[in-house]
């Protein structure tokens, strides 16, 4: 499968590697990353260890079987408008948060399947990505059923090695996935830990309160998601992911924009009032976002 990567940085760059041991992978990102791979190829160490050498760009290919797109959610309106004019046959989009999929529908006229990953994975440097945690691929269609083409990718990322489940129920794992995130992603990155660190204590009670609160909240938008089932996802992600720094630490520790938006601040702005912990924080996290 020809298969461009839009988004290389750790996720991106991991699943991008992990194809590309079976696929003809593209990896669209930005410098030094992409030349490096160009000029080196892409090493992959941790969990796995292996190096490969995908095709890399800073701009999105004419034509791909499949666009995985793996960018912040507040970039995906950006990556869909690079996306419209590459002929596609499907696009997978892996990101946080929700509506990412209506985003890209919008501009695309592919089918778009929707996607989570809880893989673990930290862009090194230049051309290097730490495998730091096993997780699993879980895709759809992004409005739930069951289709040819989700099947097809879903055999394809099998057939390199990426733990996939192909589901029915794509919109309810989406909500299960926003509890994780919400529980893990501010969380850690407030405290500067690793998602191990939630596995007992206070940061353990924090995350548990901010699944619920994400599941009272997916409750009340139709979706069949219990407290205790947001709690046990959450903490099987924290022992599988636990030597990971989440996504948002990288975020943080690197200065740049969080995904905050898409993850606490939308439970707490659907929960309006009702979810104190989502809200809280949100608002730490908005409060160093908007430092000088
Ligand atoms: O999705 C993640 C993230 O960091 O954004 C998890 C699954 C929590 C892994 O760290």
């Amino acid at each position: 499968m020809d298969i461009a990567v839009v988004g290389a940085g750790s996720l991106g760059s991991l699943l991008g590697g992990m194809l590309a041991r079976e696929h003809d992978v593209t990896l669209v990102g930005r410098e030094p990353h992409v030349g490096t791979v160009q000029r080196e190829g892409l090493d992959v160490v941790g969990v796995e260890s292996f190096r490969v050498d995908p095709a890399a760009r800073t701009d999105v290919p004419d034509s791909a079987d499949l666009a995985i797109v793996a960018v912040k959610s507040g970039d995906t309106a950006a990556a869909a408008d690079a996306l419209a004019d590459c002929a596609l046959d499907a696009c997978l989009s892996v990101q946080n948060g929700i509506g990412n999929e209506e985003t890209l529908a919008a501009s695309l006229s592919c089918p778009v399947l929707a996607g989570t990953c809880t893989y673990g994975a930290r862009l090194d440097g230049p051309g290097r990505v730490d495998f730091t945690g096993r997780g699993e691929v879980v895709l759809g269609p992004r409005a739930g059923g069951e289709s040819a083409i989700a099947d097809e990718v879903g055999a394809a990322f099998r057939a390199a090695g990426v733990e996939t489940t192909v589901a029915a129920d794509m919109p309810t794992r989406l909500w299960e996935k926003l509890a994780v995130n919400a529980a893990v992603n501010a969380t850690t990155a407030l405290a500067r830990v690793e998602n191990g660190a939630l596995a007992d204590g206070p940061g353990r009670e924090l995350a548990a309160d901010a699944a619920r609160e994400t599941a009272r909240v997916a409750r009340k938008a139709g979706i069949d998601l219990s407290d205790d089932r947001a709690v046990s996802l959450t903490e099987r992600v924290v022992r599988d992911t636990a030597a990971n720094r989440s996504s948002m630490l990288q975020d943080v520790a690197a200065g740049r924009r969080t995904e905050i938006d898409a993850i606490n601040g939308y439970v707490a702005d659907r929960a309006a009032g009702r979810a104190p912990v989502n809200e809280t924080l949100t608002r730490l996290i908005r409060l160093w976002e908007a430092r000088d």
